[in-house]
């Protein structure tokens, strides 16, 4: 542990030198338009390692398994323990702290707020994804969770998105856009095109930020340039909701309690070469046959919603993936999919202020969970087994909170249905994206000097030409968060687990 102790004080005190990774810029012109793919880059908001099917899972996810059977998975493909850390690191391709948001406002202690790493928004002094994509020729959209800034130059307008509709703040009630999902904000912060959106007074959240994107890909139809759309589901984020009748789909199938669940998810992922065959696992939930018969009733359901919140998703990506092929788009977009950080573990219940606040708000009705005006999270049970086989969960530095699924599909060159298991980072995105689009990262932009990526292209990996993204002995990559901290060394991951106060 004195290594250890000596690893994270390091990170502590010189977090500069730790970040001084080496850029990964691709040297190549941009390439001409008509060679250049479209990008759909999908976020999937707290989903566990194995929640696809292709991961091991037993949801129906047969859109994301097609993707992953057209393309390649990464096995071992890491992201920040929470919400916005990761999506700041994913638009820019920089280190979450370079780029403003060390941690969530949410979660960031005082004492550090507004700090540099700390402002929890992004700065001004990194680039997006997008702006370099659209000053490249593409055409940009965002739609669905945002959560790196509402300030006007952080907003997606501001931040290199033709056209964006948007929720700004860490989650919303998928049925009801005004609704709040607990009272961390006065209100739900949407905007279309950076200015305050009118929203319906009802939705599903998964299927409206679908019908957005497709009636943008609609009307700009005839346009010859390609287009990068960056959707970013609130699924499946608390408070978990799902339509009946796909909840329905999952009556009974979690009756068996998260411990099954957890070793079948384990070997499945081993029978696919995600991860070792017979890989022990830590013991880290309450006993399923010790609870009441009600208890058991009550978390099944729970489970229950969670699937078929990630089944809608899935279904809304098959809408999408429907109308590329009948526009005739679909074998000249590349698709990224992955999840911002690893399955949520905490419940509001167990918070007493939230709990008072949910009680004005909200029902827990059994016979009404997944509906309107209804509230659930999955609770610390069925993440694991949500994460399995990994350890812990969303706002951990463990495996389970900062591991997720990985695919990426449609790269012109890659090999179909392949498992790449080398260390792989979410700052990785952006440098890949760029290489395909050939759009060298800057080193100024907009008369000011930016960070240029940290992570590096994943091209030459999906394409076979190598196998490993990272040189042996390279920096360790480090993920820390406040208040749990990790440093991954090589084979090793080094992790503080402490619980949120
Ligand atoms: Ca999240």
């Amino acid at each position: 542990m004195v290594a250890l102790g000596l690893a994270l004080g390091l990170a502590l005190a010189a977090p500069s030198a730790v970040l001084a990774a080496s850029a990964s810029a691709s040297a190549s012109d941009p390439a001409p338009t008509a060679q250049r793919p479209n990008i759909v880059l999908i976020v999937a908001d707290d989903w566990g390692y194995s929640d696809v099917g292709a991961f091991g899972g037993e949801i129906a996810t047969p859109n994301l398994d097609a993707l992953a059977a057209e393309g390649t998975r990464f096995a071992s493909f890491h992201v920040s323990g929470e919400c916005s850390p990761t999506r700041a690191m994913l638009l820019t391709g920089v280190d979450n702290h370079r780029a403003g948001v060390g941690a969530m406002r949410e979660t960031v202690p005082w004492s550090h707020y507004g700090k540099p790493g700390y402002l929890t928004v992004l700065d001004r002094g990194v680039v997006t994804l997008a702006s370099l994509l659209r000053d490249g020729g593409y055409r940009t959209y965002a739609v669905g969770k945002w959560h790196v800034g509402r300030e006007p130059h952080n907003l997606p307008g501001a931040r290199g998105f033709g056209r964006s509709l948007v929720q700004a703040d860490s989650g919303s009630d998928n049925w009801d856009p005004r609704q709040r999902y607990l009272a961390l904000t006065d209100k739900v912060h949407w905007y279309e095109d950076d200015r305050e959106a009118r929203m319906p007074r009802e939705y599903y959240s998964s299927r409206f930020f679908v019908d957005r994107a497709l009636d943008w890909l609609r009307a700009d139809a005839a346009r010859p340039e390609p287009f990068f759309l960056y959707l970013a589901f609130q699924a499946n984020h608390i408070p978990v909701q799902a339509p009946r009748d796909a909840i329905a789909r999952y009556r009974g199938r979690y009756d068996a309690g998260w411990e099954r669940l957890r070793a079948e998810r384990r070997d499945r992922a081993a029978a696919l070469g995600l991860v070792p065959a017979g890989a022990p696992m830590a013991p880290q939930a309450a006993d399923w046959d010790a609870l009441s018969p009600q208890d058991r009733a009550h978390h099944a359901r729970r489970m229950e919603v969670y699937a078929a919140m990630a089944s809608t998703m899935d279904a809304e990506l098959g809408r999408l993936r429907a109308q590329l092929r009948a526009s005739g788009e679909y074998g000249r977009t590349v698709f990224v999919f992955l999840s911002d950080n690893g399955a949520e573990a905490s419940d509001p219940y167990d918070i007493l202020a939230a709990r008072l606040w949910l009680a004005t708000q909200y029902t827990r009705d059994i016979d009404r969970l997944g509906g309107p005006g209804a509230y659930t999270a999955i609770g610390e049970g069925w993440a694991g087994a949500a994460a399995s086989p990994l350890a812990t969960w969303k706002f951990y530095a463990g495996e389970g909170g900062l591991r997720v699924p990985l695919i990426i599909a449609g790269v012109p060159g890659a090999q179909d249905g392949r498992v790449f298991k080398g260390f792989t980072h979410v700052t990785d995105i952006t440098p890949t994206l760029l290489d395909l689009a050939g759009v060298t990262p800057p080193a100024t932009y907009g008369g000011r000097p930016v960070a240029t990526p940290t992570g590096k292209s994943l091209l030459p990996v999906l394409r076979g030409a190598t196998d490993r993204v990272r040189a042996p002995g390279g920096r360790p990559m480090l993920a820390w968060l406040l208040p749990a901290l990790a440093s991954i060394v090589g084979a090793w991951i080094f992790w503080r687990r402490r619980r949120r106060a």
